[in-house]
This record gives structure tokens, sequence and C-alpha cells, in this order.
């Protein structure tokens, strides 16, 4: 089986430019940005989406979201607003099964996503 693309980023097989590490989590620059500001923060345990979550990585999902919280602060993008999204699925626009959060930002973003 294909080794998942971003558990190679964290065990840098594949480069990435990294803008934050710890023990769990793991955030880089999105290579394809959506806004000025475009990372993906994935914890480095292999979650296939965020229905692949279990009730044992409970206290993992909430570190995730404060995780998010630092990230955004750290890039300045509690000023203004941004966006954190998770798409699940191939009909919700998933293209890595592993889970990860966009953080997007920098610019005024649009709602209805497409
Ligand atoms: O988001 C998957 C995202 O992963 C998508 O925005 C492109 C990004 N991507 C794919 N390969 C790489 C590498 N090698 N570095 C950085 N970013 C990457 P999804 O929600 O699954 O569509």
């Amino acid at each position: 089986m294909e080794e998942c693309l971003f558990c190679q980023i964290v065990e840098q097989k594949i480069p990435s430019e990294k803008v934050y590490e710890d023990e769990e989590f793991y955030a880089f620059r999105d290579i394809h940005p959506a806004a000025p500001v475009h990372i993906l923060l994935i914890p480095k345990k292999h979650v296939a989406s965020l229905m692949e979550l279990s009730p044992e990585d409970e206290a993992l999902a909430g570190r995730l979201l404060l995780t998010a919280q630092k990230i955004a602060r750290q890039f300045g993008l509690d000023e203004n607003g941004f966006r954190v999204v998770n798409n699940i699925g191939v009909e919700g626009g998933q293209t890595v099964f592993h889970i990860h959060f966009h953080l997007l930002g920098g610019r005024t973003l649009t709602w209805p996503p497409g």
C-alpha cells in the first residue's frame, strides 16, 4: 500500500514549508495556496478523516483546535478574521486522506464555498 502523503511529510521524506511543529502536530504551507495565508495543520498520528476519529482521540481533537488557534495567532489571522476548513470525503472535496485543517486568511473570504 502506498504510504500516506502527509505521513511522509511528517517524516520529512517529502519536503514541506513547515510553519509549526510539536510532539503531536505539524503545520505547513499548502502547495496550492487559495489565500495569501494557507496553512495545513495535521496530527502526526494517521487518521484518514474527521469521520475516522474515535473516542480515544477526544483529547487529540481538542488540542488540534487549540493548535489551530495558536497558529492563527502566530500569523495574525485573528486580527481580521480567517477560516478553518476540514474537507471530508470525495464530495466534500477531500483529496488527501489524512485529516487536516486548512487555515485560510489574508484576504476577505466569500461564502458559500464552491
Ligand atoms: O486538501 C489537500 C491539500 O493538500 C490541497 O489544498 C493541496 C495540498 N497538498 C497536496 N500535496 C501537498 C504537498 N506536497 N505539500 C503541501 N500541500 C500539499 P483537501 O482538503 O484534501 O483537498
